[in-house]
């Protein structure tokens, strides 16, 4: 396995010392690392992967280093654009080196949702003409990916990618940089708020541990999945799919449990739903001020005030909840004010360590769900 302070130390050794991305399960560990060990102005969590190739191409054009951009390959979708139409050799020749966790590596078992990306990735980096290295828990495979990579610039300036393989970094635990003040848990107010919901009301849950929470809350209290959407893809994408069905399912309320990761990721999509005036729209923001489902690293969610964000975008209701006693009492005015609404819950970081996966495939719960909405 790589140590996280040998890899760091060989990038640095290469003038690569500036880091932005956005965290993914496999890198965890480096990330944690980077986040407790790099310079903060050294090391920026973007809002989404595209954001990332920008603020590296910025670092590049202003000392001439080369930046490290880090993602979850899912997130190669998010930077396609900018990687194609600004850092490529044939528009602005930014060098740059992309590390991407290689989530459903083929033979590697994981979620249908990582199976699909990482069984095309290697395809479409070929197809988008970046080279590419992979590395493996084999403790020799860093130093030669690097080296094909520098020499790579020299001859070619561009984006370069290192793949990386489940377990390849160590164990690296983050120093708890998040405040852990709120008393709940996401999965506890995630509970709370299924209590006083309609059995016609439909929930759309955003991408990582909340939906999965969520799938479990359905089965502890005896229900069916039908009402839920899980996204478990396409992170950021949740409130989108939630205003598309209450637009046309009028009569029923739509929840969008979202994560103050995700709601970042595409924050566009906020003045959208407030424009929309969708009044059976309901927008739940669980803040942790982390991407917890991938190892806890800091978001901004608690340096700004989503409930502002919401009311200049033209939300119609604005409430926030810190407590279960305050959640409890804020859900009646949440539920019976017309939308659009949004109702933020500060929580602390972490989950069970027995929670499980769907047991439904996509395919199956995009079918009950239209089926319920029929
Ligand atoms: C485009 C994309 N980038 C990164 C990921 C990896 N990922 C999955 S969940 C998650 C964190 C989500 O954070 P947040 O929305 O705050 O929810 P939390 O996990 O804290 O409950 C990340 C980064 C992904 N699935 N898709």
């Amino acid at each position: 396995m790589i140590d996280n302070k040998d890899f760091l130390d060989s990038l640095s050794a290469r003038n690569i010392r500036f880091f932005a991305g956005v965290p993914d399960s496999l890198l965890k560990d480096f990330c944690a690392y980077l986040t407790d060990h790099a310079e903060p102005e050294a090391h920026v969590i973007t809002a989404n992967e595209g954001a990332a190739v920008g603020l590296g191409m910025g670092h590049h054009f202003a000392t001439g280093g080369i930046p490290l951009v880090y993602m979850q390959n899912s997130g190669l979708g998010n930077a396609v654009n900018p990687l194609l139409s600004l850092a490529d050799p044939e528009v602005y020749a930014t060098p740059m080196l992309l590390l991407v966790g290689w989530r459903g590596e083929p033979g590697v078992k994981d979620e249908p949702q990582h199976v699909k990306q990482g069984s095309v990735m290697l395809a479409m980096l070929d197809a988008m003409d970046i080279p590419h290295a992979i590395v493996g828990p084999d403790d020799d495979s860093a130093e030669p990916a690097l080296d094909k990579a520098i020499k790579h610039f020299k001859n070619r300036s561009g984006p370069f990618v290192i793949a990386v393989r489940k377990g390849t970094f160590q164990t690296y635990k983050l120093a708890d940089s998040t405040s852990t003040e709120y008393p709940m848990t996401r999965e506890e107010a995630i509970a709370e708020l299924l209590e006083p919901m309609a059995a016609s009301d439909v929930v759309v849950s955003t991408t990582g541990m909340a939906s999965r929470e969520l799938f479990e809350l359905r089965v502890k209290r005896g229900e069916g999945h039908e009402r839920d959407f899980l996204t478990v893809g396409g992170m950021g994408h949740a409130s989108q799919i939630a205003l598309g069905i209450a637009q046309q399912v009028t009569d029923r309320k739509v929840y969008c449990i979202d994560g103050d990761g995700a709601a970042l990721m595409h924050l566009g999509s906020l003045p959208i739903i407030g424009i929309s005036a969708c009044a059976n729209f309901r927008h739940v923001l669980i803040n942790n001020g982390a991407h917890d489902s991938v190892g806890g690293q800091p978001t901004v969610g608690f340096d700004i005030d989503y409930g502002s964000i919401a009311r200049s975008s033209r939300y119609k209701t604005i409430l926030r909840a810190d407590t279960k006693e305050e959640l409890i009492a804020r859900m009646e005015e949440f539920i019976s004010t017309p939308g659009p609404s949004l109702l933020e819950i500060r929580v602390r970081k972490g989950a069970r360590k027995d929670l499980g996966r769907p047991t439904k495939t996509p395919v199956e719960n995009k079918t009950a769900l239209m089926k319920f909405l029929a």
